[in-house]
């Protein structure tokens, strides 16, 4: 039983994120997501539209995550590693290098980010429409 550990804000679900848990829970068994909390979005400099409620709802809809757990501060992942278990971490290439320490714990991959889609630009987009 692989499991896979990826972490997001997961706000305004689009394909680029649907991509990017698709391959994450190919690469094992299992996955599991940490689901930003709102306060550690204010910590990220984030203001998602959904509540972390909101957003762990619709995450748990998705038939490739498993768990969706909280994520409150930069410092869990390993914690978070040792305690799920988790054999891979995995993150958009955005992330790319920002993480290697967890190369200590677990294997680390950086996937190809999906192009030309964000949540920013989807809420950029629907303030558009009156
Ligand atoms: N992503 C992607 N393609 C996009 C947009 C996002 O592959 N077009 C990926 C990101 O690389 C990330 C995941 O989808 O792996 C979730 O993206 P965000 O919700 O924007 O997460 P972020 O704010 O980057 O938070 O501790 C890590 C942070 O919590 C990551």
């Amino acid at each position: 039983m692989k499991r896979v550990i990826t972490y997001g804000t997961y706000d305004v679900l689009h394909f680029g994120h649907i991509n990017l848990l698709k391959r994450a829970k190919a690469l094992g068994d299992y996955l599991i997501v940490g689901l930003s909390t709102d306060e550690f979005n204010a910590i990220k400099g984030k203001k998602s539209f959904y509540s972390y409620e909101q957003r762990k709802k619709i995450l748990e809809a998705i038939r490739y995550v498993d768990l969706v757990i909280p994520e409150d501060n930069w410092g869990q992942k390993i914690k978070d590693i040792k305690e799920y278990k988790a054999d891979i971490f995995v993150m958009g290439s955005d992330w790319e290098n920002k993480f290697n320490e967890l190369k200590e714990v677990c294997e680390v991959v950086y996937l190809p980010r999906t192009e030309d889609v964000s949540s920013t630009e989807t809420k950029e987009y629907l303030k558009t429409l009156n």
